[in-house]
């Protein structure tokens, strides 16, 4: 994690941390036909103290459908590898031009820019390998790579950060605002209850159920983020604060006001949980990150 604060998460989806960190260790291992500086760049990053709430998304649905958590645990990997590659290229220069990320200087910045852009462009090939090579059986790895391509294709992730750019400066509305932040914060976090709902073989129902909470999940965590960016420390959070309101971005403070957007991260954290409801009882850890998430304070 970014700083020494208790738990982000509860026990149950915190107790996959390490495992995480472990297998991201072991496939950022890339040997030496990887050239050395690039290895050392995508290490730099996959391995830094981000929350990893994408695969800790992964492995709970999948233990909330029963599967096994070695067959979560690649589109876990993966997902955290497109969302570090997300991170690399945002703070480029050409994108948001950020000097600090997870409290550490940013790749650019630590190495430059064309190891950078690389190190990100490796990261998603690498995903997809993974993937591919390590679910079983071949139907469902299929399944989560047309999931996580989708989620991350010019539709979703990579078309929500097109419309982002160009929205700075331009008057926003709540819709227009929701639909770049469904695509370039939500769809990979949607995305990862999806692929532990698949690697587990879950019913339509489960999937379903899952990917509604994601959806939710999604729009809260932007508007607690955009909250945090106003009036978060940049300690806690390791990333400059303050900035969205400098560079004329829009956010939901800017556009709906502070105490509106308090609220709206609260029903959005509702209606995740009220999509649980088919897991009854079960799905209690998932309940509590959707508070979590509106209460986190990096
Ligand atoms: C370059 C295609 C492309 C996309 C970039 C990630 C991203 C899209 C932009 C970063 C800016 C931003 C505020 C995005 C919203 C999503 C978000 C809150 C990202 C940070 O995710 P965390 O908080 O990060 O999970 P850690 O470091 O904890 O993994």
């Amino acid at each position: 994690m970014t700083t020494s604060d208790a738990a982000l998460f509860p026990p149950e989806i915190e107790s996959f941390r390490a495992q995480i960190d472990s297998q991201l260790e072991a496939y950022s291992d890339l040997g030496s036909d990887c050239p050395s500086h690039l290895r050392e760049a995508i290490q730099y990053c996959l391995l830094a103290p981000g929350k990893r709430i994408r695969p800790l998304l992964v492995l709970t649905a999948a233990s909330l459908c029963n599967g096994k958590i070695d067959n979560a645990m690649p589109s876990a990997c993966a997902v955290e590898m497109i969302h570090n590659y997300s991170l690399i290229h945002d703070d480029l220069p050409a994108m948001d031009d950020d000097e600090l990320r997870r409290g550490r200087a940013t790749c650019h910045i630590a190495f430059d820019e064309a190891t950078a852009i690389l190190a990100g462009d490796a990261l998603i090939p690498l995903a997809f390998e993974i993937i591919s090579r390590d679910t079983q059986p071949a139907e469902i790895a299929i399944k989560c790579v047309k999931a996580l391509a989708k989620a991350s294709g010019p539709c979703q992730l990579v078309g929500g950060q097109a419309d982002d750019l160009n929205l700075q400066f331009a008057p926003a509305d709540i819709e227009s605002l929701e639909k770049i932040h469904r695509r370039k914060t939500g769809a990979l976090l949607t995305a990862s209850l999806e692929l532990g709902a698949l690697s587990a073989g879950a019913s339509d129902e489960q999937r379903n159920s899952l990917v509604n909470y994601g959806k939710h999940l999604g729009l809260a965590f932007q508007i607690v983020d955009d909250l945090l960016d106003l009036r978060g420390s940049q300690v806690k959070m390791g990333k400059r604060t303050g900035k969205d309101a400098k560079s004329g971005k829009q956010t939901y403070p800017a556009v709906i006001g502070e105490q509106a957007s308090v609220q709206r991260a609260q029903e959005m954290a509702d209606q995740a949980i009220a999509s649980l409801e088919p897991f009854k009882d079960a799905a209690t850890a998932l309940e509590l990150l959707a508070r979590f998430v509106v209460g986190r304070t990096h």
